[in-house]
């Protein structure tokens, strides 16, 4: 690779706008810029490790996926090495009992799961991503002793141990999605305040438990009861006992049959670093909602209003607003359902194939918040044209959908396979980030996937 194409490299992660502008030339009097030719196709060609057979089609100004999206932290079979001169490896997590997911934030953890490591049809528990807001309970509470409280608006009081729980209501093991409000928040230009999770704070494990509803209409709830209120025992990050996060949903959502208070995670009881031993899972609604190391539902006769409900927390806007502008409070509004997402599971962003390769076996994963994913349409040539992958029912409500497709390649060359999903009403993914918000939620453009052919 020659000096022109390294630097180019390094600008695209320094400052991938004049990166951009060096490869697709400077804007024309109309706003727009030239197509990606001659010295510019050259480059960005060298930049990703070989011939870019569609680059016609690429729109301009498209930083390629190879250079924009960090790499998978290793090589492994599903995910070879990387093509030419991805971004530096994240750290990974070291903790027992959880494979090596990428960390993004030590103090509070928080770690995401690459999509390539989301090729399960259910999230086997080492690789479910982690979401901290402060520090977890040292040890795993004993499920004997661990209290609940169910008061408020309510008839009847409840304080239970996970065991009465277990012995008094019918357990239920449910497949159900969840992701944090979070995710795709580094989709979002300008940044948003936060985490930049990539697509990997979610996933879609088994979860056994009892049905909140079952457990509210065994307290009574009052006329008055319209919100819950969630606490958990984890420890603010100052020592203290303050609540870290206490969100709450809609009583409609309470008693929905898919929301759980869960005890079990892929049939081994719930670990502590997920919340054991017991949390509240509240598949399609901003991960948030599901409340670990759960001590109390309130039941309230508003809004809640704890931690993580007001400001600009698991808000989006209302009526959209300049990307990095000023936001007001009255205009935003709480993120419940989360939007239609698409991601590829195999191949592994970065992927190299052998020379001469011409089919791919692509899989991935879709879901929807409440709704069902209808389609996901894949297109391998920047999105010229896109074609229906076949995409499997929900094991139950609340579960996401796997899907599968075999793509034909015309030759050598850089790749990139763009994903897109169509939810059963009819929303589909954006082209890129859309309603920024300032602390980013609710991002899921189109999933944009590299893979070198030789090269
Ligand atoms: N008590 C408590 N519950 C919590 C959190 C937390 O910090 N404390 N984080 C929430 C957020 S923002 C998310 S996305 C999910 C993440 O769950 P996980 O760590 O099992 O993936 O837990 C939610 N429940
Ligand atoms: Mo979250």
């Amino acid at each position: 690779m020659g000096k022109r194409e390294r630097e180019l490299i390094e600008l695209y992660r320094d400052d991938p706008e004049r990166a951009d502008a060096q490869a697709f030339g400077r804007r024309t009097r109309i706003g727009r810029r030239g197509f990606l030719n001659g010295a510019g196709l050259a480059t960005i060609a060298a930049a990703v490790g070989g011939a870019i057979p569609f680059a016609a089609n690429m729109p301009a100004g498209l930083i390629p996926a190879a250079l924009a999206q960090a790499a998978p932290p290793a090589a492994t079979p599903a995910a070879p090495a990387a093509a030419a001169a991805p971004p530096a490896p994240r750290p990974t997590l070291k903790m027992d009992g959880k494979a090596e997911i990428v960390v993004l934030q030590d103090r509070p953890l928080n770690a995401e799961t690459p999509e390539s490591m989301l090729d399960d049809d259910v999230t086997p528990t080492a690789k479910y991503f982690v979401r901290n807001n402060g520090l977890p309970p040292e040890a795993l509470g004993d499920a004997a002793t661990w209290k609940i409280t169910v008061d408020g608006e309510v008839n009847t009081k409840l304080e239970l141990t996970v065991a009465e729980l277990q012995q008094r209501f019918q357990p239920v093991t449910l497949r159900l999605q969840m992701e944090c409000g979070g995710n795709g928040r580094s989709f979002f230009t300008p940044e948003a305040r936060g985490n930049q999770w990539g697509n990997g704070a979610a996933g879609c494990a088994e979860w056994t438990g009892v049905r909140l509803r079952d457990v509210l209409q065994a307290a009574g709830l009052k006329s008055t009861a319209v919100y819950t209120g969630h606490y958990g025992a984890d420890k603010n990050l100052n020592g203290t006992d303050a609540p870290t996060i206490s969100r709450g949903v809609r009583i409609a959502k309470a008693m929905d049959e898919s929301t759980l208070v869960a005890f079990r995670m892929n049939g081994q009881p719930l670990p502590n670093i997920h919340g054991g031993p017991v949390r509240l899972l509240v598949p399609g609604w901003a991960g948030s909602a599901s409340q670990k190391w759960l001590t109390r539902v309130w039941i309230r006769d508003k809004e809640h209003d704890g931690a993580g409900m007001t400001g600009f927390s698991y808000r989006t806007m209302k009526t959209p607003i300049v990307p990095g502008g000023a936001a007001a409070e009255a205009n935003t509004q709480i993120l419940e359902s989360m939007p239609v997402r698409s991601i590829i599971t195999n191949p592994a962003n970065g992927a190299r194939m052998a020379a001469g390769t011409r089919q791919l076996a692509l899989r991935g994963a879709a879901w929807a918040g409440d709704r069902t994913v209808k389609a996901v349409d894949i297109s391998t040539d920047f999105g010229a044209t896109w074609k229906a992958a076949q995409v499997a029912a929900p094991a139950n409500r609340h579960a996401w959908q796997r899907w599968t497709m075999n793509v034909a390649l015309p030759s050598d060359g850089y790749y990139e396979i763009w994903t897109r999903a169509i939810d059963s009403d009819g929303n589909m993914q954006p082209h890129v980030a859309g309603n920024w918000n300032p602390q980013g939620y609710g991002a899921n453009p189109i999933t944009r996937t590299a893979v070198l052919v030789g090269g």
